[in-house]
């Protein structure tokens, strides 16, 4: 079976200096290089935000970061202004082997809506294509990687899981950002919905 592996948002707004950065987010770096030559297919994704996007706290009138607002898809948390496109935020981390890519799949990208998972955005229907591409090539398992466990490589996971492909998440190759308790919620979802975790 065609064995992919997802590498979720090693971006620079992601990792210690970034915007959002989450906790030790560039440690994993080389270990995920490492890991790339194992696979039939690399695919990378990258957290891609228009500047004034509808997830910015600093778009919302007396709202900070880390705080909820409702929108018409159920509850969004607000996030400091990351991964603008374009910017450096948004680059890859430095030392990521991104020649090795066979594809680079952008979310987030819609102003009004927000993409955590890798195939739909936030209101669960709008695809991003990644699915047409994985079955087009074969691909029945995939091995997912990155940042952050509790939010995009979460919803990643778990929608892959959904779409019936196989799901497999390297923990010691993901860091979280723990907000909450969302890394518990986020290992629980998980293994309800059939993913395994390593
Ligand atoms: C992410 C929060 C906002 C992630 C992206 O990559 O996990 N988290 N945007
Ligand atoms: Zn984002």
């Amino acid at each position: 079976m065609t064995h992919a592996l997802i590498v979720i948002d090693v971006q620079n707004d992601f990792c210690p200096g970034g915007a959002l950065a989450v906790p030790d987010g560039d440690e994993i770096v080389p270990a995920i290089n490492a890991r790339m030559t194992d696979f039939d297919a690399v695919i990378l994704t990258q957290d891609w935000h228009p500047p004034d996007h509808a997830s910015f706290a600093s778009q919302h009138d007396g709202k900070a970061p880390f705080g909820t607002v409702p929108m018409p898809y159920g509850p969004q948390v607000l996030w400091p202004d990351h991964c603008v496109q374009g910017g450096h935020g948004a680059a890859f981390r430095d030392g990521l082997s991104t020649g090795r890519a066979d594809l680079i799949i952008r979310k987030g990208f819609r102003r009004h809506i927000d993409s955590y998972s890798a195939f739909f955005e936030n209101d669960r229907t709008t695809p991003t294509g990644l699915e047409g591409y994985l079955r087009s090539r074969g691909v029945g398992h995939l091995t997912m990687v990155g940042l952050a466990t509790d939010f995009c490589v979460h919803f990643s996971a778990v929608d892959a899981a959904r779409l019936g492909f196989g799901v497999t998440v390297e923990l010691g190759l993901c860091r979280a950002i723990d907000l909450d308790g969302s890394l518990r919620a986020a290992l629980e979802a998980m293994a309800a919905e059939g993913v395994r975790t390593v």
